[in-house]
């Protein structure tokens, strides 16, 4: 009846191997203890998919690990180091990827700075048949352009050649960075970055992609929004104020990264998007449109000359 009077003392398995079974048997005893508790740990943190198929997070932090192999030879224009620029994906219709802290605090405080004072209005490339009177109320904000080579901290070209490794697109391929400012009630009505030529007319290039560098956080509203994300809203007459869909929340230094257009080069209908009102405080976004071709035109910052920006309309 020993066995019943509670739990037993640290010294059941020695009394086990002295009275009863020996000192082997207590050792296989241990050694059996020690692998159950080894496969109980493994079954735990095994890199299953979960049942929507995704796989954990633990097992691709894990295989980061690799990133400590020795880095390769690089070519002229390549790099000698590895890069780990993590992100999420938000969609694949649009292609919309996330990158959490992407540039520092201090990064996103020296573009506002040197934005602030060269803010203007910000302006619509206009289709046939607009002007500015009727397309008031579409983009609210305030804007400017910001050239890295006018940027003597450096800040705007590290952040170009981050986005360059992120989006796996030269450098050279994009646009000066479009800073805006949208106070309370402004937005920036859904509409489409790339161009459609049945609008617009041939173009030399087209607008491939775009990067927002969120560079202040919201308090409230702000949200950039993906209205046709996975096809959804399409069918149902759509009024391009109204912010639904996909919707991102501004953060001080995370980026956004969609893509225009289909691997094809045709304009995926689902990149439409816009920015939802700021209903407190105050959102900073720097825009970086990304070229199927390299992008040698200088912006002109005050005449609009720069700004291709479209006005809603439908691609179907
Ligand atoms: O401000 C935003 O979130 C969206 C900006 C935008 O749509 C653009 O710059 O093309």
């Amino acid at each position: 009846m020993k066995g019943s009077r509670g739990p037993r003392s640290p010294l059941w398995l020695a009394r086990l191997s002295r009275e009863k079974l020996g000192l082997p048997a207590a050792l296989l005893f241990c050694a059996l203890f020690f692998l159950a508790g080894l496969f109980g740990s493994l079954l735990i943190f095994s890199p299953s998919p979960s049942q929507d198929g995704r796989v954990p997070r633990l097992l691709l932090e894990l295989d980061d690990a690799d990133a400590e192999r020795p880095a390769m030879n690089n070519g002229k224009t390549g790099e000698p180091t590895t890069t780990l620029i993590p992100f999420q994906v938000l969609s694949w219709k649009p292609r919309a990827l996330y990158f959490p802290k992407f540039a520092t605090a201090e990064q996103c405080q020296t573009i506002v700075k040197k934005a602030k004072s060269r803010l203007r209005p910000s302006t619509l490339a206009l289709r046939k048949g607009e002007n500015a009177e009727n397309t008031k109320g579409i983009r609210t904000s305030s804007g400017t352009f910001l050239s890295s080579s006018e940027d003597s901290s450096g800040v705007l070209r590290q952040i170009e050649e981050k986005i360059a490794r992120a989006t796996m697109i030269p450098r050279e391929h994009g646009e000066a960075f479009n800073v805006l400012r949208y106070e309370i009630g402004q937005r920036y009505a859904s509409h489409y970055d790339a161009f459609n030529p049945a609008e617009y007319g041939p173009q030399k290039s087209q607008r491939v992609a775009s990067f927002l560098l969120y560079l202040t956080d919201v308090e409230e509203g702000g949200e950039t929004m993906f209205p046709y994300e996975d096809g959804s809203n399409m069918d149902i007459g759509y009024d391009y104020e109204k912010c639904i869909g996909l919707k991102v929340k501004p953060r001080q230094g995370d980026g956004l990264l969609f893509y225009s257009l289909f691997l094809n080069g045709t304009i995926d209908a689902t990149s439409l998007h816009g920015s939802c009102p700021v209903v407190k405080g105050e959102k900073w976004v720097a825009t970086k449109w990304i070229r199927d071709q390299i992008d040698n035109r200088q912006p002109s910052c005050h005449t609009g000359e720069y700004m291709y920006d479209l006005p809603p309309h439908v691609i179907k």
